[in-house]
């Protein structure tokens, strides 16, 4: 089982558009397994997007993650990373998949709605940098054998 750190960026939140993201994961079949609205501090944003510090968009990502409050969650589920990256769409909305959420409500890469982990090992990095393991549920549904073949 994977586990994936999702943000409902400012513009996102801004947009009206946290019920969508969750809606479309609750779809997918993935499971909720922490969420907190929070005001982003500037050490979080820095530490989080460490990896693109002294690319030229870097200042403005900075910006952008910490000008209003983002809705950020962890789900997991067989094949989380792909399945979320797939569903987010690609980084520049015009190239996301028709169907993607950044397909569907975005035009510019600098306001492109959500984050989701890139790997099984960012997945694991991210989700204990914004979430403490007291916060994390450790649950089943109903639904999951219906969902995942092993459970
Ligand atoms: P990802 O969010 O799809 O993983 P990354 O390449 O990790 O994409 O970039 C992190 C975030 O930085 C993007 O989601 C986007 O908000 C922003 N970003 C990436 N490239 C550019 C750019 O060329 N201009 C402005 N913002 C960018
Ligand atoms: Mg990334």
């Amino acid at each position: 089982m994977e586990r994936t750190l999702v943000l409902v960026k400012p513009d996102g939140v801004q947009r009206g558009l946290i019920g969508e993201v969750i809606g479309r994961l609750e779809n997918r079949g993935l499971r909720l397994v922490a969420a907190k609205f929070i005001q982003v501090s500037q050490e979080l944003a820095e530490t989080h997007y460490a990896i693109h510090k002294g690319k030229p968009f870097y200042n403005g990502l900075i910006e952008y993650i910490t000008s209003a409050p983002v809705m950020a969650m962890a789900w997991e589920g067989p094949n989380a990373v792909a399945a979320i990256r797939q569903t987010m769409g690609a980084t520049r909305p015009t190239e996301a998949a028709p169907g993607s959420i950044r397909h569907d409500f975005a035009l510019e890469v600098g306001r492109n709605l959500t984050h989701a982990s890139d790997s099984v090992e960012n997945g694991e990095i991210e989700v204990a940098l914004w979430f403490s393991p007291a916060e994390l549920v450790d649950w089943k549904r109903d639904s999951d054998r219906w969902i995942f073949e092993k459970g």
